[in-house]
């Protein structure tokens, strides 16, 4: 029940209305999984063992409630979901690209609000993964997705497979805009994950809806600098120059510098203070980043989104197995979670007097049958395993297959990596 306990704690703390709503049918589903298993529970003590009276069970009275409450709230929770289905329709899609360090996930915890990405340290390892996080604001849904640095030479071709095939899963009903995120090493590898993006997923147009993002830049509120960096990089020509250009010079400068700052070793009251005056003052420039960006963004709620043929085309292809995996993949966690509850029930049900005082007949039988379930359940999760991992290939292949239709047209990075696992 613990857990049931932690997701009421949150609803109580959240103002907002969509989460709550999702919380409690989490809550719900929770207490109906911990009602099954005490009915379980009750099943085998009452099944082998006729005199013992379930009443005295105080878990009977548990059950009640919950199927109580399940039935009164039916009608609720089915108005809840379809308010969640409208409001996930209207939700925009801004996709974070650029290479990594350049600061991504940092900006994905100013624009969210949160502290939920993980923004890296040059010796900590970087996330390989997709992460994405909705957000609202004045009535605006917003969807951050944050990607790893695709150009990234390190990551592997399944790697880069995988996180196109997520992305395109995420954004399959269009983007509202491509943030491409440019710090001070901007780069070749900068470029390739852009001109990856565009050869094989968007097309020429994805200009108009591309912002492009310049962190750590100090003086992000004076509009004379910030168009002064803006005509240096156009001075230096090349890519980035053209790009600029096509996308009529739609560049945000932001500074979000760190609020994980370390103390020193043996940090004294005035080094202290120091640190957390420069947190704060970090705060605040975070603060005023994140107005300025969402500002920005915000325009984009009037305009369709973008969804050109390519992303639709791989959408189309992948989405089912997608959504496929993503069942498996939940069902997975539900029985590995379920397969943990068993055990400590069965712990919970040996240390209890009840069980002491059985025959050493109906003790052994007790156990056999948790063991036998618990058996079941892992055979179940091999399966399980076995299946998503299908399911994983069939996908890396399609989009390979995508990628191979534009193989002439990649830079020489991904056309090399592609090549090297071909042969
Ligand atoms: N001062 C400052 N530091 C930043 C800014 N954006 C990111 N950083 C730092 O740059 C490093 C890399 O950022 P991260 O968001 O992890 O980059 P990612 O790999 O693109 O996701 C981290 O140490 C951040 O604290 C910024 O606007 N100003
Ligand atoms: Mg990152």
């Amino acid at each position: 029940m613990r857990e049931i306990e932690k997701i009421q704690k949150e609803i109580g703390k959240t103002d907002n209305d969509s989460k709550k709503l999702k919380l409690q049918a989490k809550m719900k589903e929770d207490k109906r999984k911990f009602a099954e298993e005490i009915n379980v529970m009750l099943g085998i003590k009452i099944g082998l063992n006729p005199e013992v009276n379930a009443q005295n069970f105080s878990s009977e009275a548990v059950i009640e409630t919950e199927i109580n409450e399940r039935t009164n709230n039916e009608e609720e929770e089915l108005i809840g979901e379809q308010i969640l289905l409208e409001n996930e329709s209207k939700i925009k899609n801004f996709l974070l690209i650029g290479g990594t360090g350049n600061g991504k996930s940092t900006l994905a915890n100013v624009i969210t609000g949160t502290n939920n990405f993980k923004e890296s340290k040059k010796s900590v390892s970087k996330t390989r993964n997709i992460q994405s996080e909705m957000f609202e604001e004045n009535e605006n849904k917003y969807l951050i997705i944050d990607t790893p640095g695709l150009g990234d030479t390190q990551l592997a071709l399944i790697r880069v497979l995988d996180i196109i095939a997520e992305a395109v899963y995420l954004v399959k009903d269009g983007i509202s805009q491509v943030l491409f995120v440019i710090g001070n090493r901007f780069g070749q590898n900068e470029m390739d994950t852009y001109n990856l993006l565009r050869t094989i997923i968007f097309d020429e147009h994805v200009t108009n809806y591309t912002t492009i993002i310049r962190p750590c830049f100090e003086n992000f509120n004076k509009e004379e600098e910030c168009k002064e960096d803006v005509d240096l990089m156009i001075r230096k020509k090349g890519e980035l120059a053209e790009i600029i250009e096509s996308c009529q010079r739609n560049v945000i400068h932001v500074n979000n510098p760190p609020l994980n700052i370390a103390s020193v070793d043996n940090e004294n009251e005035n080094e202290k203070k120091e640190r957390m005056d420069d947190i704060k003052s970090n705060k605040r420039a975070r603060n005023k980043s994140r107005v300025k960006i969402l500002d920005n963004l915000s325009k984009c709620f009037q305009k369709v989104p973008y969804k050109p043929p390519k992303l639709k085309k791989l959408s189309t292809e992948i989405v089912d197995y997608m959504e496929n995996k993503k069942e498996l993949e939940k069902k997975l966690v539900d029985l590995k979670s379920n397969i943990i509850r068993k055990k400590k029930l069965i712990n919970n049900i040996t240390e209890s007097q009840e069980f002491k005082n059985k025959s050493d007949a109906n003790k052994i039988n007790i156990i056999d049958d948790f063991e036998e379930k618990i058996k079941q359940l892992e055979s179940k999760k091999e399966i399980l395993n076995k299946e998503i991992i299908v399911k994983k290939e069939i996908i890396r292949k399609k989009v390979l297959e995508h990628i191979l239709n534009d193989i002439d047209k990649l830079e020489e990075t991904f056309a090399e990596k592609i090549k090297k696992k071909e042969n």
